[in-house]
Formats: structure tokens, C-alpha cells, sequence
């Protein structure tokens, strides 16, 4: 039992009665209260107000929460609730000394929670895992890589996997990339594999834009937004801004979310006086529809054949010019709008035609339409198709590449974008191999690398021996997590770069090595002085960013250091590969980033600090079509959801949610403030006509039984039933202690992204 877990459950304090369980209006005070209480919880030394000060700004630090841009114009706190926590919480006052296992046995923390693993505070000290003792003991950094060196370089090179978490700048990531490359090979999976691979590989199916094309200046001109499986209110809170403003001017907001999302709902802008005082909110989504899980399509469909219908009646409705100059496959589409019928679309989505026809007229009257979204598409097994649906909407009245319109997903981690910009990549064809020949002079290897899921398979497989990863948390964030636990030990090598601890840390390999780095907000001291490193934004803008605090321990070092030590271990000298150079002044390294990419990244050095970043530009945006046709493609999803499983009696579709007192796997408490659940994560929603027929009553204890087609036993027991506000089949519970019940082999179909929003499930009750 970890020391601060006195979470058990039932413990919700909502009243039953109060449903759909909304919690008041998201931003307003309510996020002033989750600031003070994770300010009580971690005791930041007080110079984190000059931190959150500095947040977002040019010349400042760049938030290491989210992804979400930076506007030029910024507010004089251009942070949200969820930054400040991300922020407080790793300028904790917390560390975890190797003391701390003067106390404490690996064995004995594997009981412990997630939270209360990184409540130990920040790392201090590299440290190597001791079998005889099941502890960690300190090491020397120079020890560190004198020992991880030989054992890299005894294996084969595609036996080692090169994992990033999307955290490190540029400049870093860059040089992280070309080490893979340079030890020999293209093992460069990335977090973006658990969530936006989908987008990279679908959208560059149909529009040739591995990325987004809206810019501040389109949401600035929208008059609409429809929202897919994206949750501003938690994951991206910066953006309720241009959305109050949007409702302000008068745009109309459709939001299709199984999950009544309260920042999707209403929002109080906690920096405007009036409202604050008032408590008046701002009404979010106009029409809010809650589909059920996994049928995007078929509630995309019933839109476009609503639109369909109305240009063959009203005329005119329908861009013609634009499908017929831009894009390829039209045809194909509209036969097949027109022949799939009203009520297989309704059954599937769980809505009535008038539903769809309500946003279909809104989306009729609007000039400039926004397709923002996340998660709830990216994550099925079809979420490429998900995506296509999406863009075949918007298409149908020019929606893409014209100011105020476009599409938007919208990012995770704060760099995850930009480390596949310059070269984390574990396919050769996005990475300008010529060039780093030409500038390093060796022979990059051809073949393609693992994917995030073919190293948890290789894993699984005994073909992958050693993990190296910069951030992150695989045996949480992957899924199968339990069938992980057992092989991870298996490996020769697990060289971990963390800031905190965290549970990847307590399955030991043959060799394991914690290494301890500064974060964003941290002075970055080198030969040439306190360091700028550079991230990319959802809008693929550049940011400089410099840290400011103190670092959390002397013998901390950054992620650039640790990537050319690791470099100097494991691959050749070479007069061309100037490790230390580089890591003395990380300017040089931005020129070789720009010699790489010249397109990208020109001036780099000179415009890092413009405000509001520098844009890398986006052909999509100016209707230049990367794809094989050079149009951009219509598609004909293979069926009306993005699911690989029938319905069945008892088979329920679960969707793995985010709280909004989490990053990931970083879990800074016990309230989900939105959905009105305290206390406990251990809880399953489900709809009060579900739990009737099941016979099962709020608070009622039960069991997920994993219920897909490989007949692998997967269970995860001890969920409370909550009385929810959900479409009927379809349940909610928390990522990441659910993984346990998603397959590895469960995925994306074109990008191999984890289904972790369309996983089938039973539920058992306790016994
Ligand atoms: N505070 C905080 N911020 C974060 C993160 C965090 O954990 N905490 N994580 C970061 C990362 S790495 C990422 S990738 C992003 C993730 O940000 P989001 O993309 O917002 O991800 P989720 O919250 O997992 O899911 C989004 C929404 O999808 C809905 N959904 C689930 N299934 C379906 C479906 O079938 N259809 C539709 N239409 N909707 C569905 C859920 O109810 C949820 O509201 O956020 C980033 N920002
Ligand atoms: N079921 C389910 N599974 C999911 C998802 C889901 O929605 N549902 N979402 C998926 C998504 S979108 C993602 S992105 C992945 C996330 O997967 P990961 O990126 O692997 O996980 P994180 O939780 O972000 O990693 C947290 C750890 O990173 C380290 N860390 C924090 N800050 C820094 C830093 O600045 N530098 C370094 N080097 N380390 C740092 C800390 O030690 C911390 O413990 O999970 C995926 N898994
Ligand atoms: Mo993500």
C-alpha cells in the first residue's frame, strides 16, 4: 500500500441524483482551487510564480504541458489550470535522493500508486538498478555510460529502440534522432504513436499534411467549429479562449462526444473580472450531441448526406468548384452517402436523423468551418478512416485551406510535433537521408525501424533487448501493460531519462539505469552559457524557450548532455559527429537543424523569439496537395464505425478517459472536478439503463473482463459503478490503470495507433 494511498473506493461524493453530473462551468474559480490545492500538496519554492509569469511568452519558458499554441498577443497569464499544475509539479520541493532506497525495495513499490511514485519528488542522481539488494544505487554519470556503452554495442543494432516522450526540444530530439541513426538504426517510436500517428499517416492520406492546417489567424476568422473526441476543458485548456471569443462574435460551436464534457459545455474565463464576479458563463456548444463510442462515421455520414440531400433539393450547397478542381474520389463518396440509408446511420450512432440534420444546418450556414479533433478519432481501430470521414465533411463545402476554415488536431505533448519534424522517425522515407549523409558522413541504415506497437511486440517476442527512452512511462502508457510487466525484465538493457519515478522503473532488466534530467523551466547552463531550446506548437510555430530556475539537483544534466554522452558511448568518434560542440552551444546544433530541413526551419537561430513563434508553413494550407493523386482524396470508410467488433449481449464499447488532475501517467490527484468524481479512480460510468439491466447499483463493485478476439484473459477488478451520463453500451473508465485490458495487437489499422478508445469489455461483478 503506497503511504498517501488512502483512496479507496466507493468514495464519490456526488449525489446520484445529479445527473448528467455537470459540475459548473470549467476555468472560473473552480481552477483557481486546483492551482491553490496542488500548490498545498507539492510546496513549490515560491519562485514558481515567477516561472508561471514567464509561461508561453516570447523570451520565456514554453509550457511543458500541452501542445497548444502560442498566441503573439498574449495575456498577461497565458497559462492555464493545467499548466500551472504541470508546472508546480515539477518544481516540487519533493526529491527522491538515492536515500530514498535506504528505505525502500523495488519489489515493495510496486504496490504503490502512480501518484504517490512521483509524489517521491525529483529525481537527483543517476542511479543503476542493484539485483542483490532490489534497490537502486547512485552511480556516476561517467560510470552510467562506461557501462551502457559496451552492452549497446554488443547487441545487434535493431535490437535496441531509441523511445522519445515528445517532452525534449528540438535541438535535443534532433541530435537523438541522428544518434539512432548513427549507432545503426531507425528505432525511433515516439508517444505520437500512442495518440496522433493516426493523423500523421491518415491526414497525409487524404490532404498530403502529416499535420493540422489551421493557423491563430483562422480560428481568429471562424464563424464555426465542430468538435470529434477532443477535450479542451482538460487537455488543451488555453484553447477555451479563442472559443469564448468565437461565441463572442456569434460562431455557432457542434460538439459529438459519447462523454457530456464540462468545457465543452460552459466556460468562465478565470482572467475577465466581470465574469468572475458574475459567474456568468459562456455557453460552449450549441448542440451537443453524445454519439455512441467508436461511430464517428456513421454520425459524419448522416452529416454529409444531410448536406447532400440539400444541395440536390436547394442547389449550391456543396463547393462543386472546389471538389472539382482539388480533390479525386468524389463520386465514389457521394454513391455512397447517398445508398447508405437514414436508418443504419441511426443505429449505429445511437441518434436520431433530426439530430444530424440539426448540425448539418449549422454547418450549412456557416461560411468557415473548423474540424477540431483528438483522441475520440485517433484512438479506434479505424481512426484513420475516422479522419478521412472528417475531411470528406469539410471538403464538401471547400473547408480546407482557405482563412477561417481548415482542420485541427490537436496535439499532446508540448514538442510531440516537432521531434517528428526534425527526424524522430521511424520511417526512412520522412527523413532526408542524403542530407545526413552529405553533413555526418555515414551511411544512415535503409531499413525501417519499430513502431511504438512492433516494440511492445518485439518485446513480447524476445527480439527487442534493450530500451533506451527519453521520458516517458511505457509499462503504463502502452497497452497490455501487464503482459509488458512480465517481459520487460527480459531485456539486457534499460537505460530510462526521467524526471520523476514512476512504475517503468520497477521491472528491472539485466542492466537498468535511471538517468535524472532538468526540466523546461531550469537553467540549462553550458559552456556558452544558460541554453535556448526550440519546440513546435499544433500550429507547427517555433518557439525558443529558456528555463530560469535553479535546477531541482546539481548533478542534474539536459536531455541534449545525456544524448551526446549516450552518443559518445555507443557509436563511433568521428571527425564529422562534434558531440561536444554542440552540446557547448545548442545555436550550432539549430543550424544543423536548418541544414537539414531548409524549407522549415530558415533563420532558425534569428527567429526562435519572434512572438508567436515563426510558422514552418503547411502546403495543405495553401491547397497544395502532398498526396499520390496531388488531389485531395474523397474515402469510402470499409463500414460505419471505426470498431474491429460487433455489438453482442453483455459486450460493452470502453473508452479510456483522461481526468483532468492528470498528465498521462502523471497523476496529480484524486479529483475529476468535471465529471463531479472524488476521491478514487477506480470507477466504471455507465448509463443508469445499462447498470439496471446488468442489476448492478451505483457503487457496486465490479470487474473488467477483456473481451477481444485473441482470447487472451484480461481483467481488471475493484471498479465502482458510477451512475453516468453516457450512451447506452458504451462505458468510461481511467487510463492509464485500464491498459490492462487493451491487446497490443488492438490498433489503428493504417498507423497501428492503440485502440484505446474502442476496446471491447464485460463486466463481472465482484465476487
Ligand atoms: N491536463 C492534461 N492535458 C493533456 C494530457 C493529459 O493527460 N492531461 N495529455 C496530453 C496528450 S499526450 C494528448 S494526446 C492530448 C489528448 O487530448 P484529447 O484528444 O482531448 O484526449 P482524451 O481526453 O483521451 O479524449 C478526448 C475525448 O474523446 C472522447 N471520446 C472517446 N471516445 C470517443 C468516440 O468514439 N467518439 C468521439 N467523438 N469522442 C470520443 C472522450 O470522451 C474525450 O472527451 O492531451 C494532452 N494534454
Ligand atoms: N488507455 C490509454 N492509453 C494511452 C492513452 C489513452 O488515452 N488511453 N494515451 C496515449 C497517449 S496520447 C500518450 S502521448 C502516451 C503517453 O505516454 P508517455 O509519454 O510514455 O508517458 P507520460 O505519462 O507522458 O510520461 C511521464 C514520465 O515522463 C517523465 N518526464 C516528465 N517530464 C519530463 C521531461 O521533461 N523530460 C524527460 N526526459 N522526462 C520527463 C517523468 O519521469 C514521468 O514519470 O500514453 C498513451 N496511452
Ligand atoms: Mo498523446
Amino acid at each position: 500500500m503506497s503511504p498517501h494511498d488512502d483512496h479507496p473506493h466507493p468514495a464519490q461524493t456526488d449525489d446520484v441524483s445529479d445527473l448528467p453530473h455537470e459540475s459548473g462551468p470549467s476555468g472560473g474559480w473552480g481552477s483557481m482551487t486546483g492551482i491553490a490545492r496542488i500548490f498545498g500538496d507539492q510546496w513549490p519554492s515560491l519562485s514558481v510564480t515567477d516561472t508561471l509569469r514567464r509561461l508561453n511568452k516570447p523570451g520565456g519558458t514554453m509550457c511543458a504541458s500541452c501542445a497548444w499554441p502560442k498566441p503573439a498577443n498574449y495575456h498577461a497569464f497565458e497559462f492555464c489550470e493545467n499548466g500551472a499544475k504541470a508546472t508546480i509539479w515539477e518544481s516540487t520541493s519533493a526529491r527522491c535522493t538515492p536515500d530514498f532506497w535506504k528505505d525502500h525495495t523495488v519489489a515493495e513499490l510496486r504496490d504503490w500508486s502512480d501518484h504517490d511514485l512521483e509524489s517521491t519528488g525529483r529525481l537527483t542522481a543517476p542511479m543503476r538498478y542493484d539485483a542483490e539488494t532490489d534497490r537502486y544505487v547512485e552511480v556516476s554519470w561517467d560510470e552510467a555510460f562506461a557501462e551502457i556503452g559496451p552492452i549497446l554495442k554488443d547487441l545487434e543494432p535493431e535490437e535496441a529502440v531509441f523511445y522519445s516522450s515528445g517532452h525534449a526540444g528540438l535541438e535535443a530530439s534532433y541530435l537523438w534522432a541522428l544518434m539512432a541513426r548513427v549507432y545503426g538504426n531507425n528505432n525511433l517510436p515516439q508517444s505520437s504513436n500512442m495518440c496522433h500517428e493516426t493523423t500523421s499517416v491518415g491526414l497525409t492520406k487524404v490532404i498530403g499534411s502529416p499535420v493540422g492546417t489551421v493557423i491563430w489567424e483562422d480560428l481568429e476568422q471562424t464563424d464555426c467549429y465542430f468538435f470529434f473526441g477532443q477535450n479542451p476543458g482538460t487537455n488543451s485548456p488555453r484553447f477555451l479562449h479563442p472559443l469564448k471569443e468565437a461565441k463572442d462574435r456569434g460562431a455557432k460551436i457542434v460538439t459529438f462526444n459519447p462523454v457530456r464534457e464540462q468545457g465543452l459545455i460552459s466556460f468562465v474565463d478565470p482572467q475577465d473580472l466581470h465574469a468572475m464576479t458574475t459567474g456568468d458563463p459562456t455557453i460552449i456548444s450549441d448542440q451537443y450531441h453524445q454519439l455512441r463510442g467508436g461511430s464517428d462515421i456513421a454520425a459524419i455520414l448522416g452529416i454529409c448526406k444531410a448536406v447532400i440531400e440539400a444541395d440536390d433539393t436547394q442547389g449550391d450547397v456543396i463547393d462543386w468548384a472546389f471538389i472539382n478542381e482539388h480533390t479525386h474520389g468524389f463520386g465514389d463518396f457521394i454513391d455512397f452517402a447517398r445508398t447508405t440509408p437514414w436508418d443504419a446511420i441511426c443505429t449505429e450512432c445511437g441518434l436520431p436523423e433530426s439530430d444530424l440534420r440539426d448540425a448539418a444546418q449549422v454547418y450549412m450556414e456557416a461560411k468557415r468551418v473548423i474540424g477540431v479533433y483528438g483522441m475520440g478519432l485517433t484512438q479506434q481501430t479505424h481512426g484513420s478512416w475516422n479522419i478521412g470521414m472528417l475531411t470528406n465533411l469539410l471538403m464538401l463545402r471547400g473547408n480546407i485551406g482557405r482563412p477561417g476554415a481548415g482542420i485541427c488536431p490537436v496535439r499532446g505533448h508540448s514538442n510531440v510535433q516537432g521531434q517528428r519534424t526534425v527526424g524522430i522517425a521511424e520511417k526512412t522515407k520522412l527523413i532526408p537521408m542524403d542530407k545526413l549523409r552529405e553533413l555526418f558522413g555515414f551511411e544512415p541504415p535503409q531499413k525501417d525501424g519499430l513502431h511504438i506497437v512492433d516494440a511492445a511486440q518485439g518485446l513480447i517476442d524476445g527480439t527487442v533487448k534493450a530500451m533506451v527512452c527519453m521520458g516517458g512511462n511505457l509499462l503504463r502508457a502502452l497497452p497490455d501493460t501487464e503482459r509488458l510487466e512480465k517481459v520487460w525484465p527480459r531485456q539486457r538493457l534499460n537505460v530510462m531519462v526521467s524526471t520523476k519515478l514512476n512504475r517503468s522503473h520497477l521491472f528491472p532488466a539485466q542492466a537498468t539505469y535511471i538517468l535524472p534530467c532538468i526540466t523546461r523551466a531550469e537553467v540549462d547552463q553550458q559552456d556558452s552559457g544558460n541554453q535556448w531550446i526550440t519546440i513546435e506548437d499544433s500550429f507547427s510555430m517555433i518557439h525558443g524557450s529558456r528555463g530560469h530556475r535553479k535546477p531541482a539537483s546539481p548533478h542534474l544534466k539536459s536531455e541534449l548532455a545525456i544524448t551526446c554522452a549516450l552518443a559518445k558511448a555507443i557509436t563511433a568518434p568521428s571527425p564529422r559527429l562534434h558531440w561536444d560542440a554542440w552540446q557547448a552551444d545548442y545555436s550550432r546544433v539549430r543550424d544543423l537543424i536548418e541544414a537539414t530541413y531548409p524549407n522549415d526551419f530558415k533563420g532558425m537561430n534569428a527567429r526562435m523569439n519572434q512572438p508567436g513563434g515563426f510558422w514552418r508553413g503547411n502546403p495543405a494550407h495553401e491547397r497544395i496537395w502532398k498526396t499520390e493523386s496531388g488531389k485531395a482524396e474523397f474515402t469510402v470508410p470499409g463500414k460505419l464505425n471505426a470498431l474491429d467488433f460487433d455489438d453482442a449481449p453483455g459486450r460493452f464499447r470502453l473508452l479510456t478517459m483522461r481526468s483532468n488532475d492528470q498528465f498521462n501517467t502523471t497523476i496529480y490527484g484524486y479529483s475529476d472536478r468535471f465529471r463531479g468524481i472524488e476521491g478514487t479512480r477506480d470507477v466504471l460510468l455507465m448509463n443508469p439503463e445499462d447498470m439496471a439491466d446488468a442489476g448492478l447499483s451505483h457503487g457496486d463493485v465490479v470487474s473488467l473482463i477483456g473481451d477481444a478476439a485473441d482470447g487472451l484473459h484480461r481483467r481488471l477488478d475493484g471498479l465502482s459503478v458510477v451512475h453516468f451520463n453516457l450512451p447506452r453500451g458504451t462505458v468510461g473508465s481511467y487510463y492509464p490503470e485500464c491498459n490492462v485490458l487493451i491487446p497490443v495487437g488492438l490498433h489503428d489499422q493504417l498507423s497501428k495507433t492503440p485502440a484505446s478508445k474502442g476496446v471491447p469489455v464485460r463486466i463481472e461483478p465482484a465476487l
